[in-house]
């Protein structure tokens, strides 16, 4: 009885939000899908019901966009501008209805129509308008920013095609483009009234005033046009809709008559081609700087026109005053590559404004705030002086402006100090003169965060140590979170209807009520549902593995999940090195003691990637044979998923017994997957790196297995030459793993496929040092098969998981960001 009141209380509190019922949401679903899709109820298919559906749901969006955006208006507020070159938003479907509250209510509507909500929403292709964790973040920033009634708007790219398709064909990853829009995306509007144009290429022309000032004039070689299309981002409880705007580009029509009046036709058109590739196609390296001139390009072309469109909201209500820029105006850059913005402003300000150089930077300086996501040093963006100057001519002048005033603060600092000037200067002397975007970050911004306490005390310790003493506390860390609302109650539904008919209902928006949950942890009945309910998502992800792999998994096996880009740093190698050593034993030994366990990989390399390629390669040999093998396979089985996106991470995560977070310590800036797992109930194997080490915290080392070399000691092995063959030499068991791979035991007839692994941790120096935590991740993970063998213990230690992850909402990122660099206030609506 008490629970069913509970239940009905939840759904009572989000019903009054609006007065929409189901019958109201069953006719505009018909209504637009005879007046929108032009068919009907008998003809629709699944996409037609799923676009009608859509389209019933926007128009809730964006009623709820007007409303908010005139509040922003007639409140002249503060907002945040969210600088990114990549928005991984999934789908936005299920989303968008349990933030409005109308999830449950559009689910009977559906099924009164005959058809289901479920299947429907599997027609949304994912908006994978990003490579992984950084982008994701981003949308989960944009979701608390709404949330939180905060005034804000998300700038990026309008990819034509985001990251690719991968397809695994004999073993190997294939990519394919991804066409998100092919049939159309029902949740962006085009708005051509603020198209705006953006100048690239040709030079500077010096002038003298009367007064003897000189003033610069960029004549551009180029113009190409940007077309925004704004995504609604709506907030939990449906009260403020923020927007996410992404720049398309097309050609000028300004510029071409030009070509086309000089009688060049063809010319003109391939000019159109030029203009509309550079928001073709998203680059597809996670952690690596691609150092084409298109990305510069790209990167450009996505600051400008926000700026432009961050200036004319601006002057609609200041005019041509700019005392009160800053005060109205804060833009956060995603890691460095939107850092180009920096000039941009000032180049807007002194050429086109008008004003002296301490005027500009004192605004521009108070403008900008930059988050550096990672220490690998083949991710810190450089641009070639050269380039620049080919493309952004102008930005170059400006750019050695601000280098040439920097470096006299620094003779201050530390007189005649040459080699401090060298590493703090944004230019780097090298052969061909580079641009360090991270340097003019730090000097062009006021604040700069790092994205986990471990993290954020390298970025001070080792990539920016003199910054730190020329601007005591700019350097800060806000620890990365993500949103509940898509991480646990959209993709774990039957976990989330347990924990409100417990705690009641407010968690989506105070997930530190989560704690409450421990409560529970040793009530034998509420063990028993948090385990059954584990249990049905392993069962549902089992279908689906069925589906796309063939394979047949157990769900009564371990599931050990490892979900991430494939890169040596994430260390999936090291996985597979532990299942090859688990292989090998019960061969040796048929009863070798231990649970089945099932691991499940889901992983993209960037396509130019040989060894990341390499890997997913070998783990879907060594799977072919162990699933096939009737010696083991009822013990152990490994299954690699293809095409690895967010829609596919809301199946696997709620699935997850065991969570893989073995990244090298000090290589993994934070890490948000982690906080996803453990959200849903598994339990960690992971090293003390980024975000893992709070985790440990908040649950207790006794509900986590950590393992391997802390930071400091991985520096002391490098330092004191670290030799991969001692530890090779030395182990019976790593040795006879490593030779494994170069026979053809996984690849009959083909000796020596899967060498480059075993060529990498050896005379490749293992530069992640995967055999030297090898044993201690093997030890982790007999203790974890051990725990597991415990039933109550183990449902325990999984509802400890989900009852300590509170501090990892991205409301408590996004509102220590408000606090201590944004100084927002919140806009409440209606
Ligand atoms: C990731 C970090 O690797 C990860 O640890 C962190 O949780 C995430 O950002 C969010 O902060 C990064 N992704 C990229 C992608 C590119 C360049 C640098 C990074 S760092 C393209």
């Amino acid at each position: 009885m008490k629970k069913a009141k509970q239940t009905n209380s939840a759904t009572s509190a989000t019903a009054s939000l609006n007065g929409l019922s189901k019958d109201d949401i069953k006719q505009a679903i018909v209504r637009h899908l005879h007046c929108s899709m032009g068919t009907d109820e008998n003809k629709a298919n699944d996409h037609a019901w799923w676009k009608a559906a859509c389209a019933a749901v926007q128009e809730q969006v964006l009623e709820r966009l007007r409303s908010t955006q005139k509040a922003h208006y007639m409140n002249d507020t503060r907002a945040v501008h969210y600088f990114s070159a990549e928005f991984l938003m999934g789908r936005l479907m299920s989303n968008n209805l349990h933030n409005l509250g109308l999830y449950e209510k559009t689910h009977q509507a559906m099924r009164e129509l005959g058809v289901d909500l479920t299947d429907v929403m599997e027609q949304e292709p994912d908006m994978a308008l990003g490579n992984g964790g950084l982008g994701r973040l981003a949308a989960c920033f944009i979701d608390s920013l709404a949330t939180l009634d905060l005034p804000a708007i998300g700038y990026g790219l309008h990819y034509e095609h985001g990251l690719f398709r991968q397809e695994i064909r004999s073993g190997a990853q294939i990519e394919r483009p991804d066409s998100w829009r092919d049939y159309g995306n029902p949740w962006e509007i085009c708005r051509p009234e603020s198209i705006q144009e953006i100048p690239l290429y040709g030079y500077v022309e010096t002038k003298y005033g009367d007064k003897g000032q000189i003033n610069k004039e960029w004549h551009p070689g180029s113009i190409v046009k940007g077309v925004p299309w704004d995504i609604p981002v709506v907030g939990y409880g449906g009260k403020t809709v923020n927007v996410l705007r992404l720049w398309e580009s097309q050609a000028s029509d300004y510029f071409n008559w030009d070509v086309f009046n000089a009688g060049g036709y063809v010319d003109a058109q391939r000019e159109n081609v030029q203009a509309e590739t550079i928001s073709k196609v998203l680059y597809p390296n996670d952690e690596t700087e691609a150092g084409k001139e298109l990305r510069l390009i790209q990167q450009y072309f996505f600051c400008a026109c926000s700026l432009k469109d961050i200036i004319r909201r601006y002057k609609r209500a200041h005019g041509d005053d700019w005392s009160r820029f800053a005060d109205q105006v804060v833009i956060q850059l995603n890691d460095t590559h939107p850092a180009i913005a920096i000039p941009e402003l000032i180049r807007i300000l002194v050429d086109r404004a008008g004003m002296d150089w301490g005027a500009a930077w004192e605004i521009s300086s108070k403008t900008f705030a930059y988050t550096n996501h990672t220490l690998l040093p083949e991710a810190l963006e450089k641009w070639p002086a050269r380039m620049l100057e080919k493309i952004l001519p102008r930005h170059l002048e400006i750019i050695y402006e601000i280098n040439h005033r920097f470096m006299r603060k620094v003779e201050e600092k530390w007189p005649g100090d040459d080699a401090i000037k060298r590493k703090l200067s944004i230019i780097e002397e090298s052969s061909e003169k580079m641009i360090r975007m991270g340097n003019l970050s730090v000097i062009g911004s006021f604040a700069v965060n790092g994205v986990a306490e471990i993290h954020s005390r390298l970025v001070k310790e080792n990539l920016f140590p003199e910054f730190e003493k020329l601007w005591p506390g700019k350097l800060t860390n806000v620890t990365n979170g993500i949103t509940p609302r898509r991480w646990l109650k959209a993709c774990n539904p039957a976990l989330s209807k347990l924990i409100s008919e417990r705690i009641g209902d407010k968690w989506p928006t105070e997930l530190y009520k989560l704690q409450g949950l421990a409560n529970f942890a040793d009530d034998k009945e509420f063990q028993q549902q948090f385990m059954q309910i584990k249990h049905d998502n392993k069962v549902r992800l089992a279908a689906e593995v069925k589906t796309l792999t063939g394979v047949e998994l157990d769900p009564n096996m371990i599931f050990d999940i490892q979900i991430k880009r494939l890169h040596e740093y994430k260390r999936q190698h090291l996985n597979l090195l532990h299942i090859l050593a688990l292989y090998r034993r019960l061969l040796e030994d048929p009863d070798y003691d231990m649970h089945p366990r099932a691991f499940l990989f889901g992983a993209k390399a960037a396509p130019g990637y040989k060894l990341a390629k390499d890997i997913i390669y070998a783990i879907n040999k060594v799977a072919d044979k162990i699933n096939n093998d009737v010696r083991v396979n009822h013990k152990l089985k490994v299954v690699f998923l293809p095409n690895y996106r967010v829609s596919l991470a809301e199946k696997m995560i709620p699935a997850a017994d065991i969570s893989e977070q073995i990244s090298t310590a000090g290589k993994e800036a934070s890490g948000t997957g982690n906080m996803k797992l453990s959200l849903n109930g598994a339990l960690t194997v992971g090293t003390l790196d980024g975000a893992n080490i709070e985790i440990a915290e908040e649950v207790g080392e006794e509900n986590i297995f950590i393992f391997g070399l802390t930071v400091e000691q991985v520096q002391k092995l490098h330092a004191g030459g670290y030799n991969p063959y001692d530890i090779y030499d030395n182990s019976r068991e790593i040795k006879a793993i490593l030779d494994w791979l170069e026979t053809d035991y996984f690849t009959p007839g083909k000796p020596g496929e899967l060498a480059s692994v075993k060529q990498s941790l050896l005379d490749g120096g293992d530069p992640y040092l995967v055999l030297a935590d090898f044993d201690a991740y093997s030890e982790a993970q007999q203790k974890a098969d051990r725990a597991y063998r415990d039933k109550a213990g183990w449902a325990r230690k999984a509802i400890i998981n989900t009852a300590r992850m509170g501090k990892f909402t991205s409301d408590r990122s996004i509102r220590e960001y408000v606090e201590r660099i944004w100084r927002l206030t919140p806009c409440h609506v209606e």
